[in-house]
C-alpha cells in the first residue's frame, strides 16, 4: 500500500484549500470573539489566531472533534486491516474504505440510534462510523467466534443489531431492495425512523435497484439511497459502464428526489443528509443522493492500487482532496486545533486499532458445533 495514503491525514497543508463551492472555509464568527494571541505549546512560539467560531456548517467545535475522530479511527483501523490481511490473519475478500471516510461520517452523525442502515461489503469503516465495537468488527474480520457475525461471515458480512446495522452484502446491489423492505416496515409500524441505503455507483445499473427505487417511491418509504460514486466499479471505469452518469435522472425517473454532493466534504454530507432525513420523517418520501468519493486502494486487497485502470497521477490528484486533511484544515484554520492536538488524535486512533488487532488476535475461532448454527432463524423466539 502507499505510504503517502497512510499518512496522509496528519501532512500539514501548506496552502489554503478551496472549499467546493469556491466559499470561504470557515464561516465568520458573530459570536464577539475576536483574534486572541496564544503560546502554541508544541511549537514554543506565540500565535496569533480566531477563536473557534462556534458554529460551521451547523456544527459545534465538540463535534468537528468527534468528526475527525471517527474518521481517524475509520483511517487507522482499515491501514491495519490492510496489514492484517497482508500477514494472512484475514481471509477471503477485504474491501477498505480508505478515502471516503466523509461519507460514513457525516451520515452517521446526523441519524438517531434507532434508524436503520444497510451496505454493501466495504462495510468496515461504515460499522465503525455507526458505532460498531472496533473489536467485534476487527475479530469478525480474523474469524473470530468473538466477531460480530460469530466469524463466520467475514469483511463482506459485518452485521450488529444493536446499532440497527443490517449488514454487510457481498452480491452488488442485492441489499437495495432489502433496504426498501426496512422503509416498509418502519412505516407498516407507523415509526418515524429512517433507512439508510449505501451502494457504488456499479449498483445502480443492477434491476434490483430500479426495482427497489420504483416500490420505494410509490409507496412513500422513509429510505435514503446513498449512491457512493468513487469512480470505478472493479476496474471499470463509470464511463465504460453506464450510458447516462447524470445519478439524478434515475431519482427522476421514479418521481423521487435527487440530489449530487461533494462527498469529501463532510459538512456538504451533513447538509444533504440533514434534507433527505428530513424528507423521510416528516413525507415518508425516500431520496437518492450521489455522493461524489474516491478510493486510495484497489478494489479489494488483492488488486493493485494504480497502474492498470487508473494512472499513480489520478490517485495523487484526488489524495489531494483528503477528507480527513479537509476537516484537519478547516479547524487548524479556525484555530481549534493545533498539530499536536491532532497527533494526539491520531494517537488514541491507533491505539484502538491495536487493541481492536489484540482482541482478535487472541479470540478463539468459532467451535466446529457452530458450523451448522446460524443458517435458518429461529421463529419460534
Ligand atoms: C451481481 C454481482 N455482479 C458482479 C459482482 C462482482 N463485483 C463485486 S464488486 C463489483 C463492483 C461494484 O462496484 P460499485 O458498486 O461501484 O462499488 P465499489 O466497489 O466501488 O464500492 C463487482 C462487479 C457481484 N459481487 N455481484
Amino acid at each position: 500500500m502507499s505510504t503517502e495514503a497512510k499518512r496522509a491525514p496528519v501532512q500539514k497543508r501548506k496552502e489554503k484549500p478551496a472549499s467546493s463551492d469556491g466559499q470561504e472555509n470557515v464561516a465568520p464568527t458573530d459570536d464577539g470573539n475576536g483574534p486572541t494571541t496564544e503560546k502554541d505549546p508544541e511549537m514554543g512560539t506565540v500565535i496569533e489566531k480566531e477563536s473557534a467560531p462556534a458554529n460551521i456548517a451547523g456544527t459545534t467545535p465538540e463535534l468537528r472533534r468527534d468528526l475527525l475522530h471517527s474518521m481517524l479511527l475509520q483511517r487507522r483501523f482499515e491501514e491495519r486491516c490492510a496489514e492484517a490481511y497482508a500477514l494472512g490473519k484475514i481471509g477471503g475478500f477485504c474491501h477498505l474504505y480508505i478515502g471516503q471516510e466523509a461519507i460514513s461520517t457525516g451520515v452517521m452523525s446526523m441519524i438517531r440510534p434507532d434508524d436503520y442502515v444497510i451496505t454493501a461489503y466495504r462495510d468496515h469503516a461504515q460499522a465503525l462510523a455507526r458505532g460498531v465495537s472496533p473489536r467485534a468488527i476487527m475479530a469478525e474480520l480474523f474469524g473470530r467466534d468473538t466477531g460480530c457475525s460469530g466469524g463466520k461471515g467475514g469483511s463482506m458480512h459485518i452485521f450488529d443489531a444493536h446499532t440497527n446495522f443490517l449488514g454487510g452484502h457481498g452480491i452488488v446491489g442485492s441489499h437495495v431492495p432489502i433496504a426498501a423492505g426496512v422503509g416498509f416496515a418502519i412505516k407498516y409500524r407507523r415509526g418515524n425512523q429512517v433507512c439508510i441505503c449505501f451502494f457504488g455507483e456499479a449498483a445502480v445499473n443492477i434491476g434490483a435497484f430500479h426495482e427497489a427505487l420504483n416500490m420505494a417511491s410509490l409507496w412513500d418509504l422513509p429510505v435514503i439511497f446513498i449512491m457512493e460514486n468513487n469512480r470505478y466499479g472493479m476496474g471499470t471505469a463509470i464511463s465504460r459502464s453506464t450510458a447516462n452518469e447524470d445519478a439524478i435522472v434515475r431519482a427522476n425517473g421514479y418521481r423521487m428526489e435527487g440530489e449530487t454532493v461533494d462527498g469529501q466534504d463532510v459538512f456538504a454530507v451533513r447538509e444533504c443528509m440533514a434534507r433527505a432525513i428530513e424528507r423521510a420523517r416528516k413525507e415518508k418520501r425516500p431520496t437518492l443522493i450521489e455522493m461524489k468519493t474516491y478510493r486510495y486502494m484497489g478494489h479489494s486487497m488483492s488488486d493493485a492500487v494504480s497502474g492498470t485502470y487508473r494512472t499513480k497521477d489520478e490517485l495523487e490528484e484526488n489524495m489531494k482532496r483528503d477528507p480527513i486533511l479537509l476537516l484537519h484544515n478547516k479547524m487548524f484554520e479556525a484555530g481549534e486545533l493545533t498539530e499536536g492536538e491532532m497527533h494526539k488524535l491520531d494517537d488514541e486512533a491507533k491505539a484502538i486499532a491495536q487493541d481492536a488487532w489484540d482482541y482478535a488476535d487472541s479470540s478463539p475461532e468459532p467451535p466446529l458445533e457452530k458450523l451448522h448454527t446460524d443458517i435458518y432463524t429461529d421463529t419460534t423466539s
